[in-house]
């Protein structure tokens, strides 16, 4: 199998993480490529006809997409039970959460590097830190516990969405005022298949 991926990708994050949690990094061959809205990369594009980052090649089987596919079925492939059935909503409602403040985060960024200076909109940006700021609010107040329990996807999904913060918005502080999230963050960024996977 063959991870399309970017070092910077969050999403792609997930799924490098998981790969190394679960010990499958012998069975996924990692290819790199540069890719963007506006510049969509042919490779990736015909792993992935939205042209988005990380793609799932198969030899016995379609090709996935969707970092939420991608990490169900590594999942499921080695056993590791990360979707665990006994809190299954919890976690998936945990991962959108982590994904859609990636969602946001990227767009931010697309806003500056892909559109022409004078189309920009800052109001639209904030906007978007609008969202960002009220997922980190309620995992501040209402997710730690779930955060603290055993490793799920919802963890490493919100893992990724904060480390991918730091990298592309730390001018933006999301630690400010949300100590319980921050001291999670602290411990959970120690794990080794997190910082193997840093974005560059
Ligand atoms: N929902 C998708 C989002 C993936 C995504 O937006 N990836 C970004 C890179 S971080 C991308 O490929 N963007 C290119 C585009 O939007 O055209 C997932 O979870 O895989």
């Amino acid at each position: 199998m063959q991870l399309v991926y970017s070092p910077a990708s969050p999403f792609a994050r997930k799924a490098r993480m998981l790969i190394l949690e679960t010990g499958q990094q012998d069975e996924v061959e990692l290819v790199e490529v540069a890719s963007s809205p506006t510049a969509p990369n042919p490779q990736l594009t015909a792993a992935n006809p939205l042209s988005k980052i990380p793609a799932l090649i198969r030899t016995d089987g379609p090709t996935l997409y969707d970092s939420r596919v991608v990490t169900r079925f590594l999942d499921a492939r080695a056993g590791s039970n990360l979707y665990p059935d006994d809190r299954i909503w919890e976690v998936l409602t945990l991962e959108a959460t982590g994904d859609a403040i990636m969602d946001a985060g990227v767009l931010m960024v697309y806003e500056t590097r892909c559109r022409p200076e004078d189309m920009q909109f800052e109001g639209w940006v904030d906007a978007q830190w609008g969202k960002i700021a009220g997922a980190l609010d309620a995992l501040d107040t209402r997710w730690i516990s779930h955060l603290s329990g055993p490793l799920d996807m919802a963890q490493i999904s919100v893992g990724c969405a904060l480390g991918y913060l730091d990298f592309r918005h730390a001018d933006r502080d999301w630690r400010k005022g949300r100590d319980s999230l921050n001291n999670w963050f602290a411990a959970f960024s120690q794990r080794d298949s997190f910082q193997t996977t840093a974005p560059i």
